[in-house]
C-alpha cells in the first residue's frame, strides 16, 4: 500500500510494434497511472531489456499529441482541422454513410491498416469480421513482406527458419538486407554471443549500417542486386563441387535443373551487376561452402526491390546445397512466422462474407493505394477506413496518395492515436487507445514465444480499442450476427488452435498469468535437419511448382532492378543516384516519428551521401539538399559520408510529410511499381538526382 492508499500492480504486456522482437513486457500502475514499462526479466528472449522507443514508452501513451475525442474535419482534406464530436455522432455519421454506400454496392467500402499493432485481437479479428460482413473490398497487406515471404515460401514451404535462440554456435554469420542493431536487437544479441565463441560476421547491405559497422567483413551491392549475389554464389558451391551431396539428394528437388541454370551466373557475370568483385563473391562462396555451421539471417531490407521475391528465394537456396540446415545454428532465417497454429479462421471468419450474385469479392493492393483510390473502377472506392496505418505517409509515391485522399468524394475515417499526415485526410477522426489500454496476445516472427496483454491503465479520454468501435459500428448498422460482438478476452481465447501440438502451454488463462510462453517445440528446434520443408514435396524445391503455377520461373533467375544504371540506363542518366530509405533507429516505421525525444535524435531528415557524389554537385556536409525524380521531390541535411558507395544516396525513415520541413518525406519519390512476385513496393528501388536546395 502506498500512500493515499494507492496500490503498486503489476501487468503482463507485449510490445505491439512491428518489429521481430515482440517483447515481454511489465507495466508498473500505481493508482490508475503507468508510472514504469520495462522489459520482462524472466522471458529469455528480452531478457529484461527494451529499445530506446519502448524504454520510453510512456512518453508516448501519455503524449500531449494523443487523440482524446472524435472529432470531424472542418477544413479541406489534408489541413487537419477538426472539431470535437461525441461518440455517438461519429459512429452515426459512420453508419449512415456506410449504409448508403453499401445499399449501392458494398465493395466501395475499403478497409486499410497494417502493423500499428501486431496483435491478433487489435489486428486481425473483429475488423475482419466486421468487414467481412459488409462485403467490403479485401485489402492485400503487401506493403512490407509479401515478396520476399512468397520467394521463401516457394523454396522453404513456410515462414520457419533457424531457431533465433539457437544461433550461438555459428561460425559463420551472414547478415543478409538486414540491420538488427536497429530492428531486431534482441536477435543481434544471440548474433554477438555467437561472435564471442568466434564466428565472422559479414554484412551484406548497400550502406555501411550501423550493423555492418560492428561486423568483420561489409559488402556492399548495389541495391536491389542480391539475387545475382546468390546466383554467383551457388554457381561457385555447384562447380567447385562444395556440396552437401547426401541433403541435396534426400531433401531437395530439381538440383540438377538448377546446376544447369546458374551455370552462366559466375562470379564475373555477378561483378558488373553487384558492383562488387569477382574475387569477392568467389572467396565468400568458397568461405560459405566450407565452414560448418553457416547461418544467414535474412531481413527484409533486400526484398523492397523489382527482384525482391526472386532475391529471398535465391538466398533460400543455399542452405540446402551445403547442408546448413542440418545444425541447430546454421540454416537461414528470416521470419518465425509460420510456426504459430494461429487459427485465422476463427479470428477473421471470412465465412461471413455475403458473396452476393454477380458481386465477386474484390481485392485492394495497399502498397498501391494512389492508383487504387484515383483509378479503381467496377466500383470505385467510395469510403476508405484507416487503422494501425498511416499510409500517407509510408505507402510509395506519396502526391499520388495525397491526391488519393483528397478527392472531395471520398468519406474516410481515420482511428489513431495521434493525428498522422493520414489523419489530416480524414472526414471523422477516432482516438484509439494505446497498447497499455487494451487486451491483446501476440506472436512474433523473430523469436518463438507467444506474449499475451493485459490492458493496465483505463483508456485515455474517450478513447476506445480497435474491436469496441466494431462492435459499436456493427451494431449501429444492424449486423447481427454473435460473431461481431465477442469480448476481446474470448477472441484472445480463440487465437491458436488448440488441437495442435505446438499449442499446447498456450491455454488462455496460463498466458493471461504468466505473460509468455514459448511455443511447444523441441529446444533448441532446427526445423529442417532431416528434411521436413513445408513445400508440397516436403523438399526444398530449387524448382518450384508454386511459382510455375503463378506464371513464373520455377527455377532460381535473375530478376534486375527497375530502376538502376545498369537495368535503365536512360532514367540513369538523369537520375543517376540510387535512393534507398531503410528505417531509421528512433523510429518504427513513421512511429514516434512526432515524439520530441526521438524527433530530436534524429534532428531532421538527413541525406547520406558520398565525398564524390557530394563534390560532383557543390554539396558540403550539413547543407540542405533537394532529392528529386519525375514523381515528386524532398528535402534533407547532407551527411557527406564515405559510409555509403558512390552512386547510392541514404534517407532513413519514415518521417511524417509535414514534420518533415517542406511538407514531403521520402516516399515522394519512391515508385508505385509492384515486385515481381506478392504484389510488394519497390521503396529501395529508386533513382533520384540531388542538387543544392
Ligand atoms: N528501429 C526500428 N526497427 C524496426 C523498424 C523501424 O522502422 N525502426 N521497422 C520494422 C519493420 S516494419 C520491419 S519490416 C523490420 C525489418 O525491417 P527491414 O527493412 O528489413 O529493416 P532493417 O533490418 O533495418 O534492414 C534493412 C537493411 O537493408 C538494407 N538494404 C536496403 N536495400 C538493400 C538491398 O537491395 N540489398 C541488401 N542486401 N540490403 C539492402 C538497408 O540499408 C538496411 O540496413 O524491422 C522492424 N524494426
Ligand atoms: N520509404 C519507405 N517507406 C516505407 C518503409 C521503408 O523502409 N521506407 N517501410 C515500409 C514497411 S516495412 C512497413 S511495415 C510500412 C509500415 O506502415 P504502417 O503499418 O502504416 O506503420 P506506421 O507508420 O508505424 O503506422 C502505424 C499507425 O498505427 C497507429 N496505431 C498503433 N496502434 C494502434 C491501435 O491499436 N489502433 C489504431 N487504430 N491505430 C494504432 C500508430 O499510431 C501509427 O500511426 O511502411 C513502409 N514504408
Ligand atoms: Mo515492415
Amino acid at each position: 500500500m502506498l500512500p493515499g492508499g494507492a496500490t503498486e500492480t503489476r501487468v503482463r504486456a507485449a510490445c505491439p510494434h512491428d518489429c521481430p522482437d515482440t517483447c515481454a513486457m511489465e507495466v508498473t500502475v500505481s493508482g490508475a497511472r503507468a508510472i514504469k514499462v520495462r522489459g520482462a526479466a524472466d522471458m529469455p528472449f528480452t531478457d529484461g531489456v527494451l529499445c530506446t522507443k519502448v524504454a520510453h514508452y510512456l512518453e508516448r501513451v501519455y503524449s500531449d499529441q494523443r487523440l482524446l475525442h472524435p472529432m470531424k474535419r472542418v477544413g479541406r482534406k489534408g489541413e487537419g482541422r477538426f472539431e470535437r464530436i461525441s461518440w455517438d455522432e461519429a459512429l452515426d455519421t459512420i453508419a449512415a454513410r456506410f449504409r448508403a454506400i453499401a445499399a449501392d454496392d458494398p465493395r466501395s467500402i475499403l478497409p486499410y491498416s497494417y502493423a500499428g499493432t501486431m496483435g491478433l485481437v487489435q489486428g486481425e479479428s473483429l475488423d475482419r469480421r466486421f468487414f467481412h460482413r459488409l462485403g467490403a473490398s479485401l485489402l492485400d497487406r503487401t506493403i512490407c513482406a509479401s515478396a520476399g515471404a512468397l520467394g521463401w515460401k516457394a523454396t522453404v514451404g513456410a515462414s520457419i527458419g533457424t531457431d533465433p535462440e539457437a544461433v550461438a554456435d555459428a561460425r559463420l554469420i551472414l547478415i543478409w538486407g538486414g540491420n538488427p542493431v536497429v530492428s531486431n536487437l534482441h536477435g543481434w544479441r544471440h548474433i554477438q554471443e555467437a561472435r564471442r565463441r568466434g564466428a565472422k560476421l559479414v554484412c551484406i547491405d548497400p550502406r555501411r549500417s550501423e550493423t555492418a559497422a560492428k561486423c568483420d567483413v561489409h559488402l556492399a551491392p548495389w541495391p536491389g542486386t542480391d539475387g545475382a549475389l546468390a546466383l554467383a554464389m551457388m554457381q561457385v558451391l555447384i562447380a567447385e563441387d562444395r556440396l552437401d551431396h547426401d541433403y541435396i539428394a534426400r531433401h531437395t528437388l530439381g538440383f540438377d535443373a538448377l546446376a544447369e541454370r546458374v551455370r552462366a551466373f559466375t562470379p564475373e557475370w555477378a561483378a558488373p551487376l553487384t558492383g562488387l568483385d569477382a574475387s569477392v563473391i568467389r572467396d565468400l562462396a568458397r568461405e560459405y561452402g566450407s565452414t560448418t555451421p553457416t547461418l544467414i539471417r535474412l531481413n527484409y531490407g533486400l526484398n523492397r526491390c523489382a527482384g525482391g521475391g526472386m532475391a529471398v528465394r535465391n538466398i533460400a537456396c543455399l542452405p540446402a546445397l551445403t547442408g546448413a540446415w542440418r545444425h541447430a545454428a546454421g540454416g537461414a532465417l528470416l521470419s518465425t512466422s509460420g510456426n504459430y497454429p494461429v487459427d485465422g479462421h476463427a479470428l477473421a471468419r471470412p465465412d461471413l462474407y455475403p458473396h452476393a450474385a454477380g458481386r465477386p469479392p474484390r481485392t485492394v493492393n495497399m502498397a498501391f493505394i494512389g492508383e487504387a483510390l484515383l483509378e479503381a473502377t467496377d466500383p470505385p472506392i467510395r469510403a476508405l477506413y484507416v487503422y494501425n496505418a498511416n499510409p500517407v505517409a509510408v505507402a510509395p509515391d506519396s502526391n499520388r496518395v495525397k491526391a488519393g485522399f483528397a478527392r472531395e468524394d471520398l468519406f474516410c475515417v481515420v482511428h489513431e492515436l495521434f493525428q498522422t499526415d493520414t489523419a489530416d485526410y480524414a472526414d471523422i477522426l477516432l482516438p484509439a487507445t494505446s497498447q497499455l489500454e487494451h487486451r491483446d496476445v501476440h506472436t512474433s516472427y523473430g523469436h518463438l514465444n507467444v506474449v499475451a496483454n493485459m490492458p493496465a491503465i483505463a483508456p485515455l479520454g474517450e478513447a476506445k480499442p480497435n474491436t469496441e468501435v466494431f462492435r459499436l459500428l456493427a451494431a449501429r448498422l444492424g449486423l447481427a450476427h454473435p460473431a461481431l460482438f465477442e469480448s476481446d478476452d474470448s477472441i484472445a481465447a480463440r487465437a491458436f488452435r488448440q488441437d495442435d501440438e505446438r499449442a499446447r502451454g498456450l491455454a488462455p488463462e496460463q498466458l493471461a498469468e504468466h505473460g509468455w510462453a514459448r511455443l511447444n517445440l523441441a529446444s533448441p528446434f532446427v526445423p529442417f535437419a532431416n528434411g521436413g520443408f513445408r513445400t508440397p514435396s516436403g523438399r526444398c524445391e530449387f524448382h518450384s511448382g508454386l511459382l510455375a503455377g503463378l506464371g513464373l520461373d520455377p527455377l532460381p533467375a535473375w530478376h534486375p532492378p527497375a530502376e538502376s544504371v545498369v537495368s535503365n540506363p536512360a532514367l540513369a542518366a538523369r537520375y543517376p543516384l540510387a535512393l534507398i530509405t531503410p528505417p531509421a533507429r528512433n523510429f518504427l516505421n513513421s512511429s514516434f516519428a512526432n515524439l520530441p525525444r526521438f524527433r530530436d535524435e534524429h534532428g531532421g531528415p538527413v541525406l547520406q551521401i558520398h565525398p564524390d557524389d557530394a563534390a560532383g554537385r557543390g554539396i558540403g556536409d550539413g547543407q540542405r539538399v533537394r532529392i528529386h525524380n519525375d514523381r515528386g521531390e524532398f528535402h534533407a541535411r547532407a551527411v557527406v559520408t564515405t559510409g555509403v558507395r558512390p552512386g547510392v544516396v541514404v534517407s532513413p525513415s519514415v518521417w511524417w510529410h509535414k514534420l518533415s520541413g517542406d511538407g514531403n518525406n521520402a516516399n515522394a519519390v519512391t515508385a508505385s511499381t509492384a515486385t515481381d512476385m506478392g504484389g510488394g513496393p519497390i521503396f529501395y528501388d529508386c533513382l533520384v538526382e540531388v542538387s543544392c536546395a
